[in-house]
């Protein structure tokens, strides 16, 4: 019998070629193969999108060559494996960034060329995979690059969501939300694994029943959903290695409401067995606050259930006792949103393996760890109980003994400390009785990450205080980072080959810490003209991008000053169009000789706000409704423009990084947990107009606060200055350019009423009135030393020189070996 199983893949051996060929010809060959049988046109007559569609099968066939061996090596091997649990990837392009990462761009390109097609043309062709809504999201994509990137065996899980994040229109200067079809043409990057499914329970009851004389809880689910496997292949750049991101959609199941079947009715069994698929259906678009949603917590399960039943179906292929678990298995929660597999970890070795409660305690405790990406305590999601006791009434008994043995625990230190008691507990009284899933987060994982070193600041010592002083071990600060490959080399290629001339090497693209090696030409003439080039080029991109969107005509020589990311009231992109108010106001008021002093800039907002929050909402408007009167305004000429980039996402971001000169981050100190932006910018040599909040306290002692503008109140002022309250009077100027908008200057004035009360009126929770005149006087400075380009240009190589922190390599080797306890497992050539 092996003998004739061995012949047999021996034929098979003979018959395939040892690995995919890379040399032009190949590629055209596999592109019109891809065209006339995958995408199924003529070889003869086909269009970009088709062309596009061809190229990325034929690099997907690649993807999956190295997926496979990866995958086979890791079963060899059987390493401890890192599983990252998130509700959200925001993935951006796949094609530019795989073939960067595969090496074969150049062979691409000139493949493409003699087929009479441009490589970039049908790279534009692809849209977003948008399966998140920003920083959370973007940052794990980021992730999954470096882990794959650094040879690490992970894996990703989360939803392949039928509608991604909402597309953004604006009609008249106001956000409109459409639905993302973002699979209406195929997902050439995903393959559908119809054989790996696995069904996911709801609803039911719970009941006891004895087994061998002991009495266990059984679940008697109501509902039962299949999850199907879409896997992703994550390759890495410098390696063979290509990791997998599994994303789950939610299918009926077969054994589902059979009842429905027997009774008749036949057309409406089929319809509501078609309801099982609303669960994988669409991204909430909020990205703060989801209480007490059964849609979303039904998502949670959804996905928890099917990567956890995954992740010990291979454990159990290799491995027969849950005590080596710990030691194969590192379980990583994105935030609290996938804290439910922590009940459900416990339920599956106690009810379904028979383990001791103590004993299948123990093994959560060492699986499990968590990254927290919020400030506000309205971040950490709660969940009713009486909404988690309908959709999953065993994991409700599993939390209350969870928190039973919690509270006992505290009482030891503690004692009959019931304020702390009651805050520390998973268990929340109330109007509301909850669930606080920070906190049975909390309570299990062995390491709890703030995302810099300001953010864990505050979870130490406002959010999470109670529980840093009973277990500081688990407090560790992993500031994020982002990866160079996206947001370098594919995203700014002149840059990456000044970078890779100047080193003398591409090893930083690997090794990102040696691009600290650009300080020492800092101030060299030819370095600085080459640089100076390179953002033009850039520069040139992005206005001809602006103009076709907006019709506005900008001009090279102004400063492009930027602030792209979503809209939140604590980003203060409000500052920002009151800063851009006052100048005007500043321009309209000045003669010729003063007006030509002013530095021209381009004032470029981009950004979604969420669905239903107004005040965001209305921000965008006043964008518009500035745009509106400034760009037409015949005294202000190019002195200023003002432009909003409508449905601002992850490619979005790539075309305008690179050309920007100035960035903005301008969040009241304390509130941006990291902000990953901000690193994008540094690496692409965008000076930084900030607050000393998040990562920029750390960007700023990389690159020397005097490399960027920085401003406002800093973090422990904040809450002095919130106390003082309605003491506290915005400057003259303030009042000024408030009143300007209270007063229809812009039109609309009685639609911006309530957005100028949240800043007058004694309000102004996020101190714009006190920073405003700090803020105007770092826009002065960046203005002072854009005159000076020597100055600007050297400030600009050391922001690049000074990135190589902000990586997420070295933020994934922190998580490695400070949280999770893995190796890298590297594929051989
Ligand atoms: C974001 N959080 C934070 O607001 C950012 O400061 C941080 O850089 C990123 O996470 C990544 O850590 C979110 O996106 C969320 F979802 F929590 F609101």
């Amino acid at each position: 019998e092996l003998g004739g199983r061995k012949a047999k893949v021996e034929k098979m051996f003979g018959l395939m070629d040892e690995f995919l060929k890379n040399d032009t010809i190949s590629l055209q060959k596999d592109i019109l193969d891809h065209v006339e049988f995958t995408v199924a046109r003529s070889r003869f007559s086909f269009d970009d999108f088709e062309a596009y569609q061809a190229l990325a099968h034929s690099v997907r066939d690649r993807l999956i060559e190295r997926w496979h061996d990866t995958h086979q090596y890791f079963k060899k091997k059987d390493p401890k494996r890192i599983y990252f649990l998130s509700l959200e990837f925001l993935m951006g392009r796949s094609l530019t960034n795989s073939v960067t990462n595969l090496g074969i761009q150049d062979q691409y390109a000139d493949a493409l060329t003699q087929l009479g097609f441009d490589y970039e043309v049908l790279a534009e062709q692809e849209g977003d995979a948008a399966l998140g809504n920003g920083g959370l999201a973007r940052f794990a994509a980021c992730q999954m690059d470096s882990l794959a990137t650094l040879d690490y065996p992970a894996w990703g899980y989360g939803l392949r969501y039928q509608y991604g994040l909402f597309r953004q229109i604006i009609v008249d200067g106001f956000q409109h939300e459409q639905p993302d079809f973002w699979l209406n043409f195929g997902n050439p990057w995903e393959i559908e694994r119809v054989h790996v499914s696995y069904p996911v329970k709801f609803y039911g009851t719970v009941e006891e029943e004895v087994l061998n004389g002991k009495k266990c809880k059984i679940w008697i689910p109501g509902e039962s959903v299949e999850a199907v496997a879409y896997d992703n292949p994550i390759p890495g750049y410098g390696t063979r290695n290509a990791i997998n991101l599994r994303l789950w959609a939610a299918k009926p199941s077969d054994q589902y409401d059979m009842e429905s079947y027997t009774t008749g009715d036949y057309i409406n069994a089929i319809v509501n067995r078609q309801k099982a698929e609303t669960i994988s259906n669409v991204l909430y678009p909020d990205d703060r606050s989801y209480q007490g949603k059964e849609l979303r917590l039904k998502q949670q399960y959804f996905f928890v259930s099917a990567s956890l039943q995954d992740i010990m179906r291979r454990f159990k292929d290799l491995h027969r006792s849950f005590d080596e678990f710990p030691e194969k298995v590192a379980l990583q929660i994105n935030d609290t949103h996938p804290s439910i597999s922590i009940a459900e970890v416990m339920r599956v070795l106690v009810d379904e393996e028979h383990l001791d409660w103590s004993k299948a305690w123990d093994i959560a405790c060492r699986i499990f760890s968590v990254t927290i990406h919020a400030v506000q305590p309205e971040g950490l999601e709660k969940i009713p109980v009486d909404l988690l006791g309908s959709v999953l009434p065993r994991h409700l008994e599993i939390i209350y003994e969870i928190n039973y043995r919690l509270v006992e625990e505290l009482k030891k230190s503690f004692g009959q400390d019931y304020d702390k008691l009651s805050r520390m507990s998973i268990i929340e009284e109330g109007a509301v009785k909850s669930i606080r899933m920070a906190n049975l987060s909390l309570a299990c994982c062995h390491t709890v990450n703030g995302v810099s070193r300001v953010h864990l600041e505050t979870l130490k010592t406002r959010v999470f205080k109670d529980y840093y002083e009973l277990w500081p071990q688990k407090f560790q600060c992993k500031t994020n980072g982002v990866t160079q490959r996206r947001w370098i080399v594919v995203s700014n290629p002149s840059l990456c080959s000044i970078i890779s001339k100047w080193l003398g090497t591409e090893a930083w693209i690997r090794n990102v810490d040696l691009i600290s090696g650009l300080r020492e030409y800092a101030k060299d003439p030819d370095l600085h003209t080459e640089w100076k080039n390179m953002k033009r080029v850039n520069k040139m991109r992005l206005a001809e991008y602006i103009e076709t969107l907006t019709s506005v005509k900008v001009s090279l020589d102004a400063m492009f000053n930027v602030q792209i990311k979503r809209i939140h009231e604590y980003k203060r992109q409000l500052l920002n169009m009151l800063g851009i108010i006052h100048r005007y106001d500043c321009i309209k008021n000045m003669d010729e000789s003063d007006k030509r002093r002013v530095v021209p800039r381009v004032c470029i907002i981009g950004g979604k706000a969420a669905p239903g929050y107004e005040v965001a909402k209305k921000i965008i408007k006043l964008c518009h409704a500035v745009a509106d009167k400034v760009n037409n305004d015949p005294d202000v000429g190019d002195l200023l423009k003002v432009v909003f980039i409508p449905d601002y996402n992850v490619s979005v971001a790539e075309l305008v990084i690179p050309g920007s000169d100035l960035s903005q981050h301008l969040s009241t100190a304390g509130h941006e947990a990291s902000g990953t932006g901000c690193m994008k910018f540094l690496m692409n040599g965008c000076l930084l107009l900030a607050t000393a909040d998040g990562s920029a306290v750390e960007i700023a002692e990389e690159i020397g606060a005097e490399n960027m503008f920085l401003f406002g109140a800093k973090v422990d002022e904040v809450p002095a200055l919130r106390e003082k309250g309605t003491t506290l009077k915005g400057s003259l100027q303030f009042a000024r350019v408030v009143r300007m908008v209270r007063d229809g200057y812009f039109g609309f004035k009685d639609y911006f009423k309530s957005l100028c009360d949240t800043v007058e009126d004694g309000g102004d929770f996020y101190l714009l009135g006190y920073d405003f005149a700090s803020y105007l006087e770092a826009q002065a400075a960046a203005d002072r030393t854009f005159v000076d380009q020597e100055k600007w240009t050297q400030m600009s190589i050391l922001s690049t020189a000074g990135s190589g922190k902000f990586s997420s390599d070295r933020t994934i080797e922190e998580y490695a070996q400070q949280s999770w306890g893995i190796e890298p497992c590297k594929c051989p050539f």
